[in-house]
């Protein structure tokens, strides 16, 4: 064979298989969305636009791969569970990642124009992804859990501090230094009495965030014709009630607890 003696080569690609039995979290997150928002002229502190234009990319997703059975999106970020015993693309590492990343990444490109008719890409965007394995439901419970509270963390944090700015008046930087060390109860109260802003009116979207998940569509009992009868159709749910109700716990823990981390906390300035 003409080629066989380059074909040692190949030895070198190393297997790279998830360990058997354990749940597939995988995420993907905006590279450098600082950046890309400011350039797109994303609206401060939510951009709804752009948080549908990644609920759909998500959707495009989770109907691509039949074993995806859960996504959350929050800001530039979807995570997505695949069933435990998923034997997708033999459970190759960088295959599903990879493949996942580019999917995501080309349908928010392809539906770009629906959601920003009069904002054409100044430049491709990318995302990066990432797998993590989970050997437990409770694992994945919390995992979904941390992601919904830092979805809580930040909007509170953005919503306030964008209020300060824009209703207030203030400049970023007083902004930042009334906010510095204050308690989630008293970012409620500065929205509250200075803004008549109530947090738990703001559109849930922007403080959980989205998820997505399968619905059986019942048999139709006429007996007609149900094209969607026995398929499976994705629900988007702007508030999910069983996923919110089992997190919701983690999110009051913060409200209540002590100072909100505001290093680490991804603040849409
Ligand atoms: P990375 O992920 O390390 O490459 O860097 P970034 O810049 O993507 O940082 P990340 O992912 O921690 O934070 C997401 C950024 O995306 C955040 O700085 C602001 C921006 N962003 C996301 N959603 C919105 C939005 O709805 N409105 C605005 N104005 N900005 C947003
Ligand atoms: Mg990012
Ligand atoms: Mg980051
Ligand atoms: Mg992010
Ligand atoms: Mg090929």
């Amino acid at each position: 064979m003409a080629n066989s003696k380059y074909a040692y080569v190949r030895n070198f690609e190393l297997p790279d298989p998830l360990l058997p039995g354990t749940f597939i979290l995988f995420r993907l997150d905006g590279h450098s969305f600082h950046r890309f928002a400011d350039k797109h002229k994303f609206t401060k502190p939510n951009d709804v636009r752009a948080l549908e234009l990644m609920d759909h990319a998500a959707k495009d997703v989770v109907e691509e791969y039949p074993d995806i059975v859960l996504a959350f999106g929050e800001s530039d970020e979807f995570s997505f569970l695949l069933r435990k015993s998923t034997t997708l693309y033999n459970r190759r590492q960088s295959k599903i990642v990879s493949t996942l990343t580019s999917l995501f990444t080309s349908c928010y490109v392809f539906h770009w124009p629906k959601y920003f008719p009069d904002t054409p890409l100044q430049y491709p965007p990318s995302f990066d992804g990432r797998i993590v394995l989970y050997p437990t439901e409770k694992h994945v419970r919390d995992y979904f859990a941390w992601r919904q509270a830092d979805t809580h963390i930040n909007n509170l944090y953005n919503t306030t501090f964008w209020a300060l700015v824009q209703q207030g008046g203030q400049t970023t930087t007083e902004a930042h230094a009334a906010l510095r060390g204050t308690l989630s109860k008293e970012k409620h109260e500065i929205l509250f009495s200075r803004f008549d802003i109530n947090y738990n009116d703001i559109d849930a979207r922007y403080r959980k965030g989205s998820v997505l998940f399968r619905e059986e569509i019942p048999e139709d009992p006429q007996g007609g014709t149900n094209p969607s009868s026995g398929h499976k159709s994705i629900v988007i749910e702007k508030r999910p009630s069983k996923t919110e109700e089992k997190t919701e716990s983690s999110v009051t823990n913060e409200a209540q607890g002590e100072a909100l981390p505001t290093e680490g906390a991804t603040q849409n300035q």
